[in-house]
């Protein structure tokens, strides 16, 4: 009888923890307050237990965009967000930093990514620059907005 029922228990609290942790996982954005070069921007994003967005589908490319706009940043003509890939490790194998992922999806501006000592991936609103809400490498060190994303912590199921 006890056994049954702290059986019972254990599946309530697996279900309720299962609901608090894991059925908010969608991906939700947040653009940091102030500009900074790329590490910084990580940094801050972890500090919002958070994280530099992965942006690896034309959906997530698309939800980036709709919130860079409407942070209402890009007036001058002129706004960039650090997204969370880098190719420091191996140049031109840009990488998402904080999984290790390859870039499969990427939505490069005309000529990009150029190389050189430009290694962060951003995305830049430049029309002067042809970039129209598309990614460019820049130097790591350029001081720039942090997109920082929500996502699903370790400590939560995996589904694969
Ligand atoms: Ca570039």
């Amino acid at each position: 009888m006890f056994g049954a029922i702290s059986n019972f228990l254990k599946i309530v609290l697996i279900v309720l923890f299962y609901q608090l942790c894991c059925t908010h996982a969608q991906s939700k954005y947040q653009i940091a307050p102030y500009d900074s070069n790329w590490f910084e921007a990580s940094e801050y994003c972890h500090r919002m237990d958070m994280r530099l967005a992965i942006v690896d589908s034309e959906e997530k490319h698309n939800a980036v965009v709709k919130e860079a706009k409407a942070a209402k940043l890009h007036s001058s003509g002129f706004f960039g967000v650090w997204l969370g890939a880098t190719d420091l490790a191996r140049s031109g194998n840009f990488i998402w930093h904080n999984t290790g992922a390859r870039l499969r999806y990427a939505r490069w501006g005309e000529g990009e990514p150029s190389g050189g000592r430009e290694h962060c991936v951003v995305l830049y609103y430049w029309p002067k620059q042809r970039f129209n809400w598309t990614w460019n490498d820049a130097p790591c060190s350029t001081e720039l907005y942090a997109i920082c994303e929500n996502y699903e912590k370790a400590a939560c199921i995996q589904e694969f």
